[in-house]
């Protein structure tokens, strides 16, 4: 490339507007993007990515990075600037096919997708929490693993939120638990530029949010004007060097607001609405260039004293990796348990089958709920599934999420594997997602199945980024009984289901949570939603274990067959599967005889031939769907003329066996719906 030379003598102020222009000019060559906050928080990315995070872009994985969390995922080429600029790969070719089909640089950034991007964001409030699942991995991490003298895990993370994401509740969820954990290694820098799309914030938003956040339990400073280099300095310095902390600032979440304005440089629309997220038009580009002292011409230019500025002070940011290379090695000889330990905990997805040393349930008709396998399981998992770590949004009891005789995870006992997320369902979706982002944690967080609502912003993140979380989310239908319809959940399975990657399994009994379990922790990448009952199920004794679980895995499989002919299939999941098998008797006392189906995972049915649906489903005979939940997941399964017996109504409050009952979901009330249905059998 030939000599490109920068428009002035102010190396600082080139590299900022560098990084403006990119962003300008990105949005203007895909006519559509967001320009005003990467042109706004322009100086702040500046100072923090050369002179305070730790990062080196030949090592993107180096676990004690610092992390870097754009929450405000619309200011997308900010980051793509930075990453461009400081080395990762990541080429201007690449800038220019901004938003277009097949690039790296997707409209808002995807983790996994691009190499230096941390986590999936675009969703407002959800990277705050993901920052904050961060932190709270690698204090677990530092607490664990680090010995005297080996500070194997000390990384920060560096937050980048909008006003949009201190408006959200799941940023505020997140927050509010950082604060309470006392996490020193989060620094959250929200770009106050009091402007959102509608207009300016006070149309919507009046509260003081830096108040708010230090009623939390964060340190707060102000940088009044987020272009002054010094104030920026001084604000980072103090935010990760403890030494310039008070005594009671140390141990808290660091939170700088930072005065900017949108759109910095634009002289019609610096400081508007308009700026957020319209390309400028190219007069308003050139107008723009020319008040920020930027030749007009060429687009996406990077002078070449930029370029070597940025590389050379990447380098000097990068130099740590080296130490902590080093360090590690000799950690290996130190303490050789640990470092093995370590190993196992971020290769856990390579442990084949980590459950194999439970035994499976005897069969027994009083049975158990499936809810309380779980947490019988749980107990055996944590001593073989690597980095097992979780807990509950307040239903621990309910959930059965706890791990006995472990500590809390808190900050007196930070290497504590039980999680105590308060009522902040959404906020434990996003934080489960940045635990699983550390990349050393099997993770798993609990709450009623009702109030997987409550964070499917979450979930759907942990899906888009195939991350292996497990979603325990009991109390599954309307069995749960006296609560009543608040709690119990109709549409939320055909929801769930209809997640892209997102598997769900929903257990007929013990074994078959088990069977799901051990194809989970077995290295499945993705998250998991297990469907568990409150109530007892008898543990099923059709088929011995290893063919069972062999069935969860694809997803669906023959569980009974009767010894007459078959005439009908019977076909359901979960809690609804024992009650098929007593309608399946009752049919073979009248001299019917049927099929009984459990699918505990339609997605992972979904995953098998054709030819094994089939030969599972039998096309031509009566069939009979039963799911105490809405009946839509089996519409597709079913032709005209099956019979799809589920929710289309809410429940109601009453013992669970009386709404069962009431509902239709007994062997007799399900008979009656047979027999209305296909007089011809009998
Ligand atoms: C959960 C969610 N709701 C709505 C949006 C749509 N949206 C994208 S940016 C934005 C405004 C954000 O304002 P702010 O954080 O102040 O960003 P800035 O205007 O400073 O770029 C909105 C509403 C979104 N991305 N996520």
């Amino acid at each position: 490339m030939g000599e490109v030379e920068s428009p002035n003598n102010n190396l600082e102020l080139n590299s900022i507007n560098t990084i403006r222009m990119l962003a300008l000019d990105a949005v203007e060559a895909a006519n559509s993007g967001h320009p005003g906050t990467p042109m706004g928080f322009a100086s702040a990315a500046y100072v923090l990515w050369t002179e305070f995070l730790r990062h080196s872009p030949e090592h993107p994985n180096w676990p004690n990075r610092d992390r870097f969390v754009l929450s405000a995922g619309h200011a997308s080429m900010l980051l793509y600037s930075l990453l461009h600029l400081t080395g990762y790969p990541l080429s201007i070719s690449d800038l220019k096919n901004f938003r277009q089909w097949g690039s790296l640089t997707p409209g808002h950034p995807e983790h996994g997708h691009t190499v230096g991007v941390e986590a999936t964001t675009g969703p407002l409030g959800q990277g705050v929490g993901m920052g904050i699942g961060m932190a709270l991995g690698l204090r677990r991490l530092a607490s664990v693993f680090n010995r005297p003298g080996f500070d194997l895990f000390n990384g920060r993370v560096f937050i980048v939120a909008g006003d949009g994401c201190m408006m959200e509740g799941v940023a505020q969820e997140a927050a509010s638990f950082a604060g309470h954990q006392k996490l020193s290694n989060v620094i959250l820098l929200y770009d106050n530029n009091h402007i959102t799309i509608d207009g300016p914030t006070n149309l919507a938003f009046s509260e003081d949010v830096p108040a708010r956040y230090e009623s939390m339990g964060w340190a707060v400073r102000h940088v009044l004007d987020g272009n002054n280099l010094t104030e920026l300095r001084a604000a980072y310095s103090w935010a990760t060097d403890p030494t310039l902390q008070t005594e009671g600032e140390r141990n808290r979440p660091k939170f700088i607001s930072i005065r900017t304005l949108i759109g910095f440089g634009s002289p019609a629309y610096e400081n508007t609405a308009h700026a957020h997220g319209s390309a400028f038009g190219s007069e308003e580009t050139r107008k723009t260039k020319i008040n920020l002292g930027w030749p007009t011409e060429p687009s996406f230019l990077v002078p070449d004293d930029v370029r070597q500025s940025f590389l050379s002070k990447t380098e000097r940011r990068s130099a740590s990796f080296k130490t902590w290379s080093d360090m590690k090695s000799q950690y290996a000889q130190s303490f050789p348990s640990e470092a093995a330990e370590l190993e196992r905990w971020q290769h856990s997805e390579q442990i084949d089958k980590p459950l194999q040393n439970i035994k499976p349930y005897p069969a027994d008709t009083k049975g158990m709920a499936t809810r309380q396998a779980f947490g019988e399981i749980l107990q055996g998992a944590f001593k073989s599934v690597p980095g097992l770590f979780g807990g509950s949004a307040d239903l621990a009891p309910s959930n059965n999420t706890l791990i006995k005789g472990e500590s809390a995870c808190s900050p007196e006992t930070p290497a504590g594997p039980n999680l105590h997320f308060g009522i902040r369902e959404h906020g434990m979706s996003a934080i489960l997602n940045g635990l699983a982002l550390t990349g050393y944690f099997r993770v798993y967080g609990g709450t009623f199945l009702v109030f997987s609502d409550y964070m499917r912003g979450g979930m759907r993140l942990s899906s888009l980024m195939k991350l292996p979380i497990l979603y325990v989310l009991t109390h599954d239908s309307i069995a749960l009984g006296e609560d009543g319809p608040t709690h119990q959940p109709v549409e939320h399975l055909v929801g769930l289901r209809s997640i892209p990657r997102m598997t769900v399994i929903r257990p007929a009994d013990a074994n078959e949570t088990l069977a799901a379990l051990d194809w989970f922790w077995s290295g499945h990448n993705g998250p998991l939603s297990l469907i568990l009952t409150r109530q007892k199920l008898p543990v099923l004794g059709d088929l011995p274990y290893q063919k069972l679980s062999d069935g969860v895995r694809k997803g669906g499989y023959v569980l009974r067959e009767t010894v007459l002919p078959v005439r009908i299939v019977l076909v359901g999941s979960g809690s609804e599967v024992s009650l098929l098998l007593s309608v399946s008797d009752a049919l073979l006392e009248q001299g019917i005889g049927s099929r009984v189906v459990s699918i505990p995972s339609t997605t992972l049915f979904n995953l098998q031939s054709v030819e094994y649906r089939r030969s599972v489903l039998l096309e031509g005979l009566p069939r009979v769907f039963v799911e105490a939940l809405s009946p839509l997941t089996w519409a597709p399964y079913s032709n005209d003329g099956d019979l799809l017996i589920g929710m289309t109504d809410f429940g109601a409050s009453a013992p669970g066996e009386v709404l069962m009952k009431e509902f239709g979901f007994s062997r007799d009330g399900i008979l009656v719906r047979i027999k209305s249905q296909f007089k011809d059998l009998f």
